[in-house]
């Protein structure tokens, strides 16, 4: 389908989305974020994806939430239903790339504030810009953090950093993300989209059922005991024994070769 304020495009086995409103630094309006869920379903249904590149258009990642469309709500001194905006927006953003079977890469192009860092704090990796800005932009405007900040920022930056991230506000650049751990790595800017989609381009030749499943596996860790998800992980490596790509691990390792994974 074709996309108003989202770019999407599919090659290598890699699908790109490029959020496409760069006037506003990529601002998460109505449209772009149902656009996004979207763009998300189709990826993860889609045989020929066995990676996503999320990356924004112009100067910014995101921007978070579009501040101008509830003007008038502001404007008429009504509250805006923001609880009911974050349950059929972002949430249905956020939600599908966590359970995505298939690794996530955000390229961090600029600045990604409150709702837009939260997107790429959802994502697997995240390769930045040095050029990028991260911002808990929420604060600044009397708000919690959203979109699953709450939850991916003490799980990467550890409980204390997270508060301080939050509570301040402050906008933190490529060098100190990549100090607290917010980020995979940081490349010169004019060669981020180069890198990046290498990044990608590998993960999609890789074993796509076992990044799956490893996926699943962390996020049931991360929340259960150690018997929980030892029983877990047992119960995934017995699928994972059935498949192809386990197969052909063992025996390009047998064969002293590279392995040719097809992501089944
Ligand atoms: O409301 C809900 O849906 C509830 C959910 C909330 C979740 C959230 O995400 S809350 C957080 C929302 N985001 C922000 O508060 C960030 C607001 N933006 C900024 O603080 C700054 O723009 C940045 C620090 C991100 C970047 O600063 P800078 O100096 O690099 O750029 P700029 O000049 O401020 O922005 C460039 C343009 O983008 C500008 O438009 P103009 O003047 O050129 O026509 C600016 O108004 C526009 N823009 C930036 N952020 C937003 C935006 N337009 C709409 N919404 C934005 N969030």
């Amino acid at each position: 389908m074709g996309y108003e304020a989202l770019l999407y495009d599919v090659g290598a086995g890699v699908a790109t989305i490029t959020l496409n409103r760069p006037d506003s630094l990529n601002a998460l309006n109505r449209t772009i974020t149902f656009e996004l869920q979207q763009a998300l379903a189709d990826a993860a249904a889609d045989p020929a994806v066995r990676c996503l590149l999320i990356t924004g258009a112009g100067r910014g990642f995101s921007a978070g939430a579009d501040l101008t469309q509830l003007e008038d709500s502001y404007d008429a001194g009504t509250p805006a239903p923001l609880g009911d905006m974050l349950r059929d927006g972002y949430n249905k953003v956020i939600i599908p790339i966590t359970k995505m079977e298939k690794p996530v890469v955000a390229a961090v192009n600029g600045v990604a504030a409150g709702a837009g860092a939260s997107l790429a704090l959802a994502c697997d990796f995240r390769i930045a810009s040095d050029k990028a800005r991260f911002f808990q932009a929420f604060i600044k405007i009397g708000l919690v953090q959203d979109s699953g900040a709450s939850y991916f920022l003490p799980r990467l930056v550890g409980f204390a950093k997270a508060m301080e991230l939050a509570l301040l506000g402050d906008i933190i650049g490529a060098d100190d993300a990549l100090k607290f751990g917010l980020v995979t790595k940081v490349v010169p800017h004019d060669t981020l989209a180069d890198e990046s989609r290498a990044f990608a381009e590998k993960l999609a030749g890789g074993p796509t059922r076992g990044y799956g499943l490893s996926k699943r596996a962390m996020y049931f860790g991360i929340d259960h005991d150690i018997e929980a998800t030892m029983d877990f992980e047992a119960d995934l490596q017995a699928q994972l024994a059935l498949t192809a790509d386990h197969m052909e691990g063992v025996k390009a390792f047998r064969e002293k070769r590279e392995a040719k994974f097809e992501g089944r």
